[in-house]
């Protein structure tokens, strides 16, 4: 039995530092002069989206954001006084919750100052403002250090207009496989786009006045009440059946072909995301929350910076 457990455990801890190299482990700050570290995080965070519980979409959001540009090291919370940092870039323009982060940090500071790095902490802020909307659970191991570089010129982000094929490889260049591809899509359960992002596809999809083919009438025609063919800044649910909830009917709405980006109808264009998406609609989302976390985790490692790289930053929003 003993034998058994202490197989079970180096198989795990195999498993964690050959896929992930190591390095990060949950409950790091427990051990690294920060205790309390993993509390404030989850009060502090719990107390905005009690507030604003859109903010939790935006929050996951970012952390998506900052691990694919230069891995998760909190470049996307630098803020650059000639508007050239990651934060400027067009695909950036509408995140928010950047508050959240900074009252975490200042509070960390406090505590336990120097210790607490921002990358840390959007990943931990993401996980927390998710679990406040009642969404799924995913550990969060820990120590990131922060990076000293964010860049605009290096801010290119999966397209909201990339076919499957583009999609793959941008997640493959990070380590991330198909799987995690539709998986995370379905992150689109929660949140909101702005019209200015789908005027193209609902009036005039190939320059000729029409709509894509691969979007349900009535969905355009839905679309088409809310967005105004000139209008870029009104908001638009991206899961229209239930937006605040975290749940699977992302993957119904896209099976429905009311994904609403090219890049989430585009899933059913791939064998695999294809069969994930009817699998999640036939099972009525029943390993969603399960696979999402899994996922979570592998997006939480993406080029992360530990040991001595980088730095702890004194606060997040510029390089000491
Ligand atoms: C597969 C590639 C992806 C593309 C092309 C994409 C694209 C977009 C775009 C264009 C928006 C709307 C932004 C705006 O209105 O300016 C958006 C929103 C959002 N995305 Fe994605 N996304 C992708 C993957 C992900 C992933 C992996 C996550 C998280 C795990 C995520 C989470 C979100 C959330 C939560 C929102 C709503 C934000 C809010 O309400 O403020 N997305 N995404
Ligand atoms: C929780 O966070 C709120 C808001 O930041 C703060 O006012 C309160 O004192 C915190 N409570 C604890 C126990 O940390
Ligand atoms: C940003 O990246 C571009 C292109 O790689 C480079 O020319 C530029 O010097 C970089 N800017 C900073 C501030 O590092
Ligand atoms: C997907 O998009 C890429 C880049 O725009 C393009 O080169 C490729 O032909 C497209 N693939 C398909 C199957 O449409
Ligand atoms: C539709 O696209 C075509 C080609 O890009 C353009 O000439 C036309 O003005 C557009 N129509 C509208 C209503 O935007
Ligand atoms: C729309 C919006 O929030 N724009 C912001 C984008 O980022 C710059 C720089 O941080 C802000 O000044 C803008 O207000």
């Amino acid at each position: 039995m003993a034998l058994k457990n202490l197989l079970a455990l180096v198989v795990l801890l195999g498993v964690v530092g050959v896929s992930f190299g190591g390095d990060l482990y949950e409950g790091y700050y427990r051990y690294n002069n920060c205790p309390q570290m993993e509390d404030i995080v989850r009060n502090v965070t719990y107390h905005y989206i009690y507030k604003d519980p859109t903010l939790a979409a935006a929050l996951l959001r970012m952390h998506f954001h900052d691990c694919f540009v230069r891995g998760c090291d909190g470049s996307v919370l630098i803020k650059s006084p000639n508007n050239d940092a990651e934060r400027d870039a067009i695909p950036n323009l509408s995140l928010r919750g950047y508050e959240v982060v900074d009252t975490v940090k200042s509070v960390l500071e406090s505590e336990c100052p120097g210790v607490v790095s921002c990358a840390d902490i959007l990943a931990l802020v993401a996980r927390d403002a998710v679990l406040a909307i009642k969404g799924p659970w995913w550990p969060v191991p820990l120590g990131r250090r922060d990076g000293r570089v964010s860049n605009i010129s290096e801010a290119n982000l999966p397209s909201p207009f990339a076919n499957v094929t583009t999609l793959k490889k941008n997640f493959a260049d990070k380590g991330l496989n198909t799987k995690d591809l539709v998986v995370l899509s379905g992150a689109h359960t929660i949140g909101v786009s702005s019209c200015g992002l789908i005027s193209s596809r609902i009036y005039n999809f190939t320059g000729k006045g029409d709509s894509d083919p691969a979007m349900n009438p009535n969905y355009v025609a839905e679309l088409k009440k809310r967005c105004q063919p000139t209008d870029v800044t009104t908001s638009v649910d991206m899961d229209p059946t239930s937006v605040d909830k975290f749940d699977s009917h992302y993957f119904n709405a896209v099976a429905e072909k009311k994904g609403l980006f090219i890049s989430d109808s585009t899933l059913l264009d791939d064998w695999e995301t294809n069969l994930y998406i009817q699998k999640q609609v036939l099972l009525n989302g029943f390993y969603f929350n399960k696979d999402f976390s899994d996922s979570m985790v592998k997006l939480g490692f993406v080029g992360v910076l530990t040991g001595d790289q980088g730095e702890i930053r004194n606060q997040c929003d510029r390089v000491n």
